[in-house]
């Protein structure tokens, strides 16, 4: 089966994996349950896990996500995204710059992290395939070293971009149709996902809402 071009539009809600957020549950089961209610794409992210241990489990995220049809990008890192068929990297602005990680990934998938809005532009600028844009809200699963965007920053990078943007930090069930209504395309949920105690319900309930919206 072929997966979904870089260009398409990423669906409502953008899971991240990062095992460090599993309350000690084992990451297939957590990767399963996420993949059973839905989720579509599914970022990996270790920040804390040395290259073997990373690239095993992004091998085992890879086969898993294939088989439902999920699209996986992996967090930071370029190589460990191709040797593991990843269909994409996300790279924060510390990372590889996008004319370099370009050259490497090809026409697969690149994310770039933002925080203002001249970043956005220069992202989109530069070629990148979708932006995170965030913080949104307070979270305490990253010390970003950013206050809060807000929903009007959101608006205003929305009027400023036009490839997709997906929203991250401190997204909840209780905030996620505001984040949508302010003109992102996709949410990305961390501690809203892999903290709760019925994941494939909590994907559920959370599609859900996208169609109200
Ligand atoms: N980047 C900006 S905020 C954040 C990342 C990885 C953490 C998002 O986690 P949560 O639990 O959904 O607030
Ligand atoms: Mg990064």
């Amino acid at each position: 089966m072929s997966l979904p071009s870089r260009r398409l539009q990423p669906p409502p809600l953008y899971a991240i994996l990062d095992p460090e957020q599993t309350k000690g549950r084992a990451n297939e089961t957590v990767l399963r349950e996420l993949l059973e209610g839905g989720i579509k794409l599914l970022q990996l992210r270790a920040k804390a896990m040395i290259p073997v241990d990373f690239l095993r489990l992004a091998c085992a995220t890879r086969t898993l996500t294939r088989s439902y049809a999920c699209r996986l990008i992996v967090n930071d890192r370029v190589d460990i995204a191709l040797a593991c068929e990843a269909d994409g990297v996300h790279l924060g602005q510390e990372d590889l710059p996008l004319h370099a990680a370009r050259k490497l990934m090809g026409d697969k998938m690149i994310g770039v992290s933002t925080h203002e809005l001249e970043q956005a532009r220069e992202a989109e600028r530069d070629g990148a395939d979708y932006i995170g844009f965030g913080p949104m809200f307070g979270t305490t699963t990253k010390a970003t070293g950013y206050s809060a965007r807000g929903l009007e920053m959101l608006r205003r990078v929305r009027a400023a971009v036009k490839i997709p943007i997906v929203a991250i930090g401190g997204i909840t069930e209780a905030n996620v149709a505001e984040v949508w209504q302010a003109g992102a395309d996709s949410a990305a949920i961390i501690s809203d996902l892999l903290g709760v105690a019925d994941v494939p319900d909590k994907v559920k309930r959370i599609l859900a809402l996208r169609q109200a919206v």
